[in-house]
């Protein structure tokens, strides 16, 4: 049964669950809703998500919306390859990472990095606010503590949902310099995203249209 999904593609949150259908070889259609548009969100999407935010899932009318529950449900009512670690302690690091790209990540590496770049031009001497500066600069520090020896961001030798919930923030993230520079200088922050940036889907789910991914 195909899921449906309420959002856009620009959508970083949208992206998460895309890969996560990705990974998981399930089929989907996508129902635009954009609640940055002119025109606003489509009448009754209230009833689908009470915060008028994307993303959401309809499947065979189970109504679901929040990122991080969508991907688990995904992950245990479909087959495919499991995307959450089974032992207690690598769980919870994979729900650790989560946590950390939700509550920290996300507003600094897409908004006060990737947005605010954009805006100001994406000049090649732009920097960021210093309290952006130094909040990429943990979050980084905090992923890779994290991440241990990896490769993959819950420490382990597959990926999981950690890494599709952090591959749509870098592609925003890793495109401005300065970001980029930081990514740099933690070498198993870049070699993950090397291999998160060579996915086919993570190319052309996170692809921002009339934008030069770096
Ligand atoms: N906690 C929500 C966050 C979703 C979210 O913030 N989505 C953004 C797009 S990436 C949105 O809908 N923004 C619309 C708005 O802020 O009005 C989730 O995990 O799904």
């Amino acid at each position: 049964m195909t899921v449906t999904v309420f959002g856009m593609q620009e959508s970083v949150y949208v992206r998460i669950v895309l890969l996560t259908l990705d990974f998981k070889g399930i089929p989907f259609e996508v129902m635009t809703v954009d609640p940055f548009s002119a025109a606003g969100l489509p009448a009754g999407y209230d009833a689908v998500h009470p915060f008028g935010r994307v993303p959401a899932i309809d499947h065979g009318g189970f109504v679901l919306y929040e990122t991080a529950a969508i991907t688990r449900y995904l992950d245990e009512a479909f087959d495919g390859p499991k995307l959450q670690l089974q032992a207690p302690r690598a769980r919870a690091r994979m729900n650790q990472a989560v946590g950390v790209l939700d509550a920290y990540a996300y507003r600094c590496w897409v908004w006060d990095f990737h947005v605010a770049y954009r805006r100001a031009g994406g000049q090649a001497g732009w920097t960021a606010p210093a309290p952006a500066a130094s909040l990429a600069s943990r979050t980084l520090d905090a992923l890779a503590a994290i991440m241990g020896d990896g490769p993959f961001l819950a420490g382990t030798p597959e990926p999981s949902l950690a890494d599709l919930h952090a591959a749509p923030m870098m592609r925003y993230g890793i495109n401005v310099p300065e970001f980029r520079r930081l990514v740099d200088d933690r070498p198993p922050i870049r070699a993950w995203w090397e291999w998160m940036a060579a996915v086919p889907s993570v190319r052309t789910l996170c692809r921002t249209e009339g934008w030069a991914d770096q």
